[in-house]
């Protein structure tokens, strides 16, 4: 499929996605939101393809947030609408996606740009990276989850913070905080995304899948987790990938999981 705002390629097992308008430091319009959608949806069908590494073109910018000239007109039900839209299409959209997805932060991460990275299933910044949600500074709140997704990953009072100074963290920082997992430099930023994504793709993809609908059950409103956990253990038993699994263990050998 041809996109005009992203590009994606594959390697083996593992694909990458590359929001691509550098000179709108990657800031996402509504046909990149779409594009994105669809290109999400189509790794995730696809069985060959274990893991995806979401990151930003150029070394500046991971995204700016969204594409301000978009939504400056905007008024309050076109605001909920395309918020509630967003959400679904995407934000949402990646954190319920089956095949885990890397956020690869190259660069600022900002608004709507660090609420898409806090969508995936973990992070990893390149030391020059920023990360902040300036919304307030736009007279707007975080509206892509990022109100929701934040306390979940730095604790409530830290979020507040970030979101009431809309003042901008360093990669390290964002370490600290437990926003990002790992950071290094530009040049190692992707081959450690590729490294932890092989090491992911050796493991049961079906495994993997329900571990990331159980962990996601824990910030559900009205999920209970642990049922959810019982349930998704007891699917567990009934796949092949368990199988090979405890076969290749007892046979003393590496699992071969298709
Ligand atoms: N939108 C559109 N264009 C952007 C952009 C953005 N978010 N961020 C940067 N650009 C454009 C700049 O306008 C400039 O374009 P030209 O003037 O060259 O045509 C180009 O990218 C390069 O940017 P700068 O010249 O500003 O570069 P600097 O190095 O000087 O500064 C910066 C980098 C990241 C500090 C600065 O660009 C900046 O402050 N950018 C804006 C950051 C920001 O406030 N982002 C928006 C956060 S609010 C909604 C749902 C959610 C949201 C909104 C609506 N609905 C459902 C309706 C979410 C909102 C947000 O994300």
């Amino acid at each position: 499929m041809d996109y005009n705002n992203i590009i994606v390629s594959e390697e083996g097992n593992i694909a990458m996605i590359t929001i691509n308008r550098p000179k709108k430091l990657n800031a996402l319009n509504k046909e990149t939101i779409s594009e994105l959608h669809a290109a999400f949806n189509d790794l995730n069908e696809d069985d060959s393809i274990r893991v995806i590494i979401l990151t930003g073109s150029e070394d500046k910018a991971f995204v700016a947030g969204a594409d301000i000239s978009e939504f400056a007109d905007f008024g309050v039900k076109k605001g909920s609408k395309l918020a509630q839209r967003g959400q679904e299409l995407l934000f949402d959209f990646v954190e319920n996606l089956s095949t885990p997805v890397i956020a690869a932060i190259n660069g600022y991460a900002l608004g709507g740009g660090l609420e898409l990275a806090m969508a995936c299933h973990f992070r990893v910044a390149s030391s020059n990276a920023k990360m902040g949600l300036p919304e307030v500074t736009l007279g707007l709140i975080p509206g892509y989850g990022g109100t929701q997704r934040l306390p979940q990953l730095v604790g409530k009072g830290k979020a507040m913070e970030m979101i009431m100074t809309a003042s901008m963290i360093t990669a390290e920082d964002a370490k600290n905080f437990g926003l990002v997992n790992y950071v290094v430099s530009q040049d190692e930023l992707i081959p450690l995304c590729k490294k932890l994504a092989i090491k992911i793709s050796r493991n049961s993809s079906t495994a993997i899948s329900s571990a990331i609908k159980t962990i996601n059950a824990n910030f559900k409103d009205g999920v209970n987790g642990f049922e959810k956990e019982i349930k998704q253990f007891g699917k567990c038993f009934g796949t092949d990938d368990f199988i090979e699994g405890t076969t290749a263990f007892l046979e003393k050998r590496k699992p071969d999981f298709n």
